[in-house]
């Protein structure tokens, strides 16, 4: 009878386990398994929007030409790939939107998926940075 206190815990878990059908346990225990990554991304988005855009370009100058040109306000980030030449830009829609900021890298130089930079712009580029146009 001394174990009664001690049992305290798995009485009330088997007590559980006599109310509750084991299947809807189950079903239960999947569902918030299946919502955790949901809940955690809602969470983790927190307003922000996250893109990648092509933009065109060569060099390590490039890169830095086009992130600072990417980076104003409501950009929290903005990171150039040089070899697959894809921006992956995470911004606040209230404050900016892609369009505005494919225009701010067009008008430094650098095509965008959506905007092209004006031919006087791209030929005062440094050599090493006139990337290959597409006609
Ligand atoms: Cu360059």
């Amino acid at each position: 009878m001394n174990n009664r206190k001690n049992s305290g815990i798995m009485s009330f878990v088997s007590g559980i386990l006599n109310i509750l059908p084991l299947p809807f346990i189950f079903s239960f225990m999947v569902l918030a398994f299946m919502m955790g990554p949901v809940s955690l991304q809602a969470q983790k988005s927190n307003g922000l929007k996250t893109e990648t855009i092509k933009v065109w370009g060569n060099c390590e100058s490039c890169k830095a030409r086009i992130e600072k040109a990417a980076k104003t306000e409501g950009v929290t980030n903005a990171v150039w790939d040089i070899k697959t030449k894809m921006l992956t830009l995470t911004y606040d829609p209230s404050k900016t939107s892609s369009d505005r900021v494919q225009k701010q890298i067009a008008a430094v130089g650098h095509d965008t998926e959506k905007y092209k930079a004006d031919d006087k712009t791209y030929n005062s580029l440094p050599g090493c940075c006139k990337y290959e146009r597409s006609k």
